[in-house]
């Protein structure tokens, strides 16, 4: 067994980066601490009904005074990188303006700490937790909120910039626009078409205008990218109408972002699939040379492939509150293979990913897997978790055999932590937390990554 794992690392090319990753609101709580402002998340918690159970991020995992241990977790599994997220609202609690130097100072010492134990800091600027402040001036449906993120990426990099050498600026902008400003299960719960669409325009507009600033002070050696969630969309029949429900929906999930930022375009069907929703008058002249920027790696976050039908479509709703409004109804497939919450689990969707974007952008940059991981209700015999991770180690593989430059995997997550609307029930960790104790006791899948990793010696 020992043999088959070292021959299953060595495929991997040399240098191949291995990390885990969290975000800030999941893990941190702390979150009235050491000067931090409010986000929308905070404020979305407080929404009834909002979140599972009324679980909130207050307290998650008390990572903002437990990290060390957290540090100690990932010597220990023997991973070389850690993607985390830095919160915007400790850093300029307003949202813009005055800098909180006492919330710089805890990623100071995380990055310190990652340092000394040799792992390499991957630095998210935008993993969903807006300032309330913002959102109160119109959020991302606003073009200031686009200029206020390139501010805070340059304040974050003054005080980081020495010690990090991966910086994400966003983290999923689908999640941010779609599912926060259209469908409303995320913060802040909005259900506008236009705003959505809007919101998706902005994110990638701050995105472009942070990559600017962060190039005018990058170090050599560092690299600027950004995560995209990837769900290739599959239609259920093969009726010419579950074709176009499943190509509408990729639009909406995966060609909104990558097409202005790997193809130099907006995609061709927009008009055509939001013209009844929105008005896209939004965009502006030189938007789309700032949005293309020229990117170090791109990072992919890979949960399932999407599988379609269509649903009546004959009047787009002015909304967006769920995929129904471009007429498309996610089914999923008799006998498939389910996680334990019943996302369909398909490895080679992360293959077909992988290749497809290789194909369709020929100055695709490298990529990493930044998230990839399985969630389940928390028992320390995950074999579940362990299958999905094993298989999508596989697939990984398998991409860079077919001729796509992928530099790394991190696993969502190194702990279990707050999973947005569904609060604490759902767990993706290697590790599993007790949150009434916040004892952390690394699971079958730890111990397996662990072994995994330390066959290369
Ligand atoms: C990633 O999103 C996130 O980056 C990460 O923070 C998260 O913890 C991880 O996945 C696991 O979910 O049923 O209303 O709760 C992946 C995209 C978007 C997929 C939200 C699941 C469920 C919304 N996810 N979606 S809800």
């Amino acid at each position: 067994a020992v043999e088959q794992r070292l021959a299953e690392r060595a495929a991997f090319p040399a240098g191949f980066v291995w990390g885990t990753a969290t975000a800030a609101y999941q893990i941190e709580g702390a979150a009235a601490e050491d000067g931090r402002g409010p986000s929308i998340w905070d404020t979305f918690c407080r929404v009834p009904g909002a979140v599972a159970r009324g679980d909130s991020g207050d307290l998650a995992c008390d990572h903002y005074h437990r990290w060390q241990e957290d540090v100690d977790l990932m010597t220990e599994l023997g991973a070389g990188a850690y993607r985390f997220s830095v919160a915007w609202p400790r850093v300029l609690p307003e949202g813009g303006g005055r800098v909180n130097q006492r919330g710089l100072d805890f990623y100071r010492r995380l990055v310190d700490a990652l340092r000394e134990g040799d792992i390499e800091p991957f630095v998210t600027l935008y993993h969903w937790d807006l300032p309330q402040a913002l959102e109160d001036r119109g959020g991302w449906r606003s073009r200031d909120t686009a200029e206020r993120f390139a501010d805070y990426a340059e304040v974050v990099y003054d005080a980081l910039g020495d010690s990090v050498s991966h910086w994400i600026t966003l983290n999923e902008p689908y999640c941010s626009s779609i599912v926060g400003y259209g469908e409303g299960r995320h913060a802040p719960g909005a259900r506008e078409g236009h705003g959505a669409l809007a919101a998706a325009h902005h994110l990638l507009l701050g995105h472009g205008l942070a990559v600017g600033r962060l190039r005018e002070r990058a170090r050599p050696g560092q690299r600027i990218g950004v995560t995209l969630n990837m769900s290739p969309t599959v239609p259920a029949t093969s009726s010419a109408e579950d074709a176009a429900a499943a190509r509408r929906m990729d639009l909406l999930v995966n060609r909104q972002f990558t097409e202005p930022l790997f193809g130099g375009t907006y995609p061709a069907d927009m008009a055509d699939t939001f013209g009844a929703i929105s008005d896209l008058s939004f965009r502006r002249e030189g938007d789309l040379d700032v949005i293309g920027a020229p990117l170090d790696f791109l990072g992919v976050n890979y949960y399932y492939r999407i599988h379609v039908e269509a649903a009546p479509y004959d009047e787009p709703d002015p909304a967006l509150r769920t995929a129904d409004d471009i007429g498309v109804r996610a089914v999923t497939p008799r006998e498939a293979r389910l996680s334990g919450l019943g996302w369909v689990v398909e490895p080679d969707g992360l293959h077909q990913t992988l290749v497809g974007l290789a194909g369709r952008y020929p100055d695709l940059p490298p990529v990493y897997v930044t998230e990839n991981g399985y969630g389940d209700d928390g028992a320390l015999e995950d074999t579940g978790r362990l299958d999905y991770l094993r298989d999508h180690i596989d697939a990984t593989r398998e991409a860079i055999h077919s001729g796509v430059d992928v530099r790394g995997y991190f696993c969502w997550s190194l702990i279990d932590n707050f999973e947005w609307a569904r609060g604490y029930a759902a767990r993706f960790g290697l590790v599993h937390v007790d949150y009434s104790t916040q004892v952390r006791t690394p699971k079958a899948s730890y111990h397996w990554l662990r072994d995994f990793l330390a066959a290369s010696g």
